[in-house]
């Protein structure tokens, strides 16, 4: 296994040390092949907000099993996932399943295409969408001209089709559209950004992007694989009250099992196969199993009062902490947070950007994900990464998790 992981960012290379390797699960806690548990602040990169191994979602997935694995055509369950996802996200009028965000965003922008007639995206610095080619693209040298590829392998003509711009930075939007606005399909973002470490949309940014691609005949693509019933049930185009053309699932929608999705307006949907010319397609896709834990979960989190406070109430009391303990120790250490996502940057000023993210002390924090591992919290490993909090994380965790911080920052302020 290439670096001894499924995927990069669990390599542990931006906090140093071996990738730690996972036994097992139990609500707020995850232990390890050598039996260290740990208290989980990173569940699965945002899925578990229930905590693991939530008995109903157990239940409902070996109740799926025992009917068999996959059908490979429409099943019931499948049906009530995607009534879930239109009555929490009332912009998608209709939905398509998939396998993971990856898809969902890259048959998204394969469909504004398809349906827009033009070719070129626009993507944010510091927004991670999944691994598609168009999407693995950085500013290119002419800056707001074309884009570059940021991975081998992709290749220079499909980058220069993908403009990248600054997070946060409307103007850089409406100076991009205004002059080249014909030639674009969509912008995609992620509404609150926990790519580059948690970065906020500043005040009117959100509401600046939806009237400028309006402006301009350009699709409108929200990227909620995070934030989908995370930030509230309806995700952050609740929150911010934004409706836009497009939006892509992920993460909670499968409670931990590989279940996405993309949907929108009904006229730009139906242009996917088999109703329209934009193709589209999974063997696995709304699998049965799959779907049951998506299931489960969406409906444990629809009928409890209150869960999200909760969740803002936990996040709020974790934040509250590092500013007494950043203060009492004198350190340079601010928590980023909208409800349940948060990131602690080692900085004195606000992060706005990736700029502003990449200016933060990035070798403090992989001393204090080593700190907080080795005394028991298991934070995602990457400064560039949003922490998750679950509803498994009682008052008691909290605590530990505060004591965790206190000594953690304690111990980096003598050495
Ligand atoms: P997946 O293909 O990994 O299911 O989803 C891609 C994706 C799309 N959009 C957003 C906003 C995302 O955060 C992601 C995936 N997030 C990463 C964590 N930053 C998943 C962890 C990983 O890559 O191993």
């Amino acid at each position: 296994m290439p670096g001894g992981v499924s995927s990069p960012v669990r390599a542990f290379g931006a906090v140093g040390g071996e990738p730690v390797v996972f036994a097992s699960g139990a609500g707020p806690w995850i232990t390890d092949v050598d039996g260290h548990a740990c208290l989980d602040l990173v569940g699965s990169w945002g899925p578990l907000i229930l905590g693991h191994a939530h008995p109903e979602v157990l239940e409902a997935v070996c109740q799926a099993a025992s009917r068999g694995l996959s059908f490979g055509a429409t099943c019931p369950a499948e049906i009530e996932l995607v009534e879930e996802v239109r009555a929490a996200f009332p912009s998608m009028e209709l939905v398509r399943l998939v396998s993971s965000g990856t898809e969902a965003t890259m048959s998204a922008l394969r469909l504004a295409r398809g349906f827009t007639g033009r070719d070129r995206i626009v993507k944010f610095e510091g927004c991670y969408h999944g691994h598609s080619d168009g999407l693995l693209v950085k500013a290119g040298s002419g800056a707001t001209t074309f884009g570059t590829p940021d991975s081998a392998g992709v290749p220079a003509e499909v980058a220069r089709q993908t403009v990248t711009l600054p997070y946060n930075d409307a103007d850089a939007l409406d100076r991009l559209l205004s002059n080249h606005g014909t030639e674009f399909a969509a912008v995609i973002l992620e509404p609150v950004a926990g790519n580059m470490g948690l970065v906020p949309p500043v005040e009117g940014f959100l509401e600046r992007l939806r009237e400028l691609t309006r402006q301009h005949g350009v699709l409108l693509v929200f990227d909620e694989v995070m934030t989908g019933f995370r930030l509230a049930f309806g995700g952050a185009q609740e929150l911010y009250g934004i409706r836009p053309d497009l939006t892509c699932l992920g993460k909670v929608l499968g409670g931990g099992m590989p279940v996405a999705a993309y949907g929108g307006r009904r006229e730009i949907m139906e242009r996917v196969a088999p109703l329209g010319p934009v193709y589209q397609a999974g063997t696995l896709s709304g699998n049965p199993v799959s779907v049951a834990a998506g299931l489960a979960t969406l409906r444990i989190l629809r009928r409890t009062p209150g869960i999200y406070q909760r969740l803002e109430e936990t996040g709020a009391r974790l934040e509250a902490g590092l500013k007494e303990s950043a203060r009492r120790l004198d350190m340079k250490v601010r928590m980023q947070r909208v409800g349940s996502m948060l990131t602690w940057f080692f900085t004195d000023r606000p992060v706005h950007d990736l700029a502003g993210a990449r200016g933060c002390d990035t070798a403090a924090f992989g001393r204090f994900f080593r700190g907080m591992l080795a005394r028991g919290v298991y934070l995602p490993p990457s400064q560039f990464e949003a922490a998750f909090l679950s509803a498994a994380l009682g008052e008691t965790e909290v605590d530990r998790v505060l004591e965790a911080v206190e000594e953690t920052l304690a111990e980096m302020a003598r050495s």
